[in-house]
């Protein structure tokens, strides 16, 4: 017998669930990636919610979806919320989402409340938070911090080979991809709700986490030629088989993580794609690509050029081509103080417990620090998981993240 949980279904537990099943894979997973049909379909869904709900839309040129609820002094800098609701393979229903719809609940609230807010509000479902289609995170938050230019844009491909103009535009979005580009000041704040992605919110019991920096992703493409040849008649003093220096240098990403000196660094060899791909083949061509990131950019940068130095060292050593290609080095945001004090003081007034935290999951509030002062508002997820289809967070966890944001934003649009 099913135990029927009694806690009150709102409309925001409603509208997740409805999202979460706009998905390349059956429930519980969701897997949304960038233009994709069910990213495209979910575009249009909160669109029309969004629209339902009484609030203006627009998208730019490369898909970010602007959520505007218009202040009664136009002269005054937008406050702005936002996240992503583009989803990894396989992933889980929360990621990104909760500060989606989160933001869009948080808006209803205030507006329901009778609240005017003086600064407009806008909320920002931005395009490819996730690195799956272009394997570059946060595309639509970089454009519009200027960090990835037009052009860098234009040259993406997805591993079909289809670039981003032609997506893009077989999307529905129109413009040139210079107009993505926003001004410095074009926010007077930035605020994004999150789960965790990390086990300490739960395990402290605590409601909610305001996050005082965010991690710095790089991510890096590594191509291994070596000679190839038949799996039988190929002895082995006489290989120069690229998957086993690939191999390697897994290990030496592992070992410079673990050898950092600091606990915040991270590395993982995410991808590895072999050529020819066949069990009588020795591998000649191998592409890893790999996700490295730190809190402190020394580090990051320290272990980065020890893997390189090894990696080439280990690829002489089997005669093996060596090829480095950086996909993305981001240095870490600093939160603002302000704004990271205003949501601590938000959450306590509301009877949450809380706490500072660092985000090691990247977000688009890491881009959005380079337009205007930003914070996030963490709340807790089960066991910290996430990009994965089990990922959970309660409706009481979200709702106290909606309460605190809602209040946060009513301050700052004040
Ligand atoms: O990978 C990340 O940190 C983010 O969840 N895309
Ligand atoms: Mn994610
Ligand atoms: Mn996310």
């Amino acid at each position: 017998m099913s135990t029927v949980s009694h806690e009150f279904v709102s409309r925001l537990d409603l509208e997740i669930e409805e999202l979460s099943l706009i998905s390349a894979h059956p429930s519980p997973a969701v897997t949304r990636v960038l233009f994709s049909d069910e990213d495209l379909k979910a575009r249009t869904w909160l669109t029309g919610l969004a629209e339902t709900s009484g609030f203006s839309t627009r998208t730019d040129a490369v898909g970010n979806l602007f959520i505007r609820w218009e202040g009664s002094d136009s002269s005054l800098a937008p406050v702005a919320t936002g996240s992503h609701t583009d989803a990894i393979p396989n992933a889980g229903k929360y990621d990104g989402v909760v500060g989606v719809l989160g933001g869009l609940e948080s808006m209803r609230m205030l507006k329901e409340s009778g609240f005017e807010p003086r600064r407009s509000i806008e909320l920002i479902m931005f395009t490819a938070e996730e690195p799956t289609r272009f394997g570059i995170g946060c595309l639509g938050s970089r454009m519009m911090a200027g960090t990835t230019s037009a052009t860098a844009a234009r040259n993406l491909r997805d591993p079909e080979g289809k670039g981003l103009e032609d997506l893009r535009k077989a999307a529905g979005c129109v413009g040139e991809l210079d107009s993505v580009m926003l001004a410095n000041g074009v926010y007077s704040a930035f605020v994004e709700l999150h789960i965790e992605q990390g086990p300490i919110l739960e395990a402290e019991g605590i409601d909610i986490g305001v996050v005082e920096k965010i991690a710095a992703p790089a991510a890096f493409r590594i191509r291994l030629t070596g000679q190839g040849g038949h799996a039988g008649a190929v002895l082995m003093p006489g290989r120069r088989d690229a998957l086993l220096a690939a191999a390697e240098i897994a290990l030496v990403v592992e070992k410079a993580a673990l050898e950092s000196g600091s606990p915040d660094t991270v590395g993982t060899t995410g991808v590895l794609n072999v050529k020819p791909g066949a069990i009588n083949s020795i591998p000649c061509d191998v592409l890893m690509e790999v996700d490295f990131r730190d809190t402190d950019l020394i580090t990051r940068e320290q272990a980065l050029k020890q893997i390189r130095r090894e990696g080439e060292a280990i690829c002489s050593r089997r005669q093996i081509g060596f090829e480095w290609t950086f996909i993305n080095e981001d240095p870490p945001a600093i939160c603002d103080p302000g704004l990271v004090d205003l949501a601590l003081k938000v959450a306590a007034e509301a009877g949450c417990s809380t706490r500072r935290m660092i985000s090691r999951a990247y977000h688009d509030s890491l881009f959005m620090a380079r337009l205007a002062p930003v914070t996030m508002i963490f709340i807790p997820c089960h066991k910290g998981y996430s990009h994965r289809p089990d990922e959970f967070s309660s409706s009481a966890a979200i709702r106290k993240g909606v309460e605190v944001l809602a209040g946060t934003l009513r301050s700052l649009a004040s």
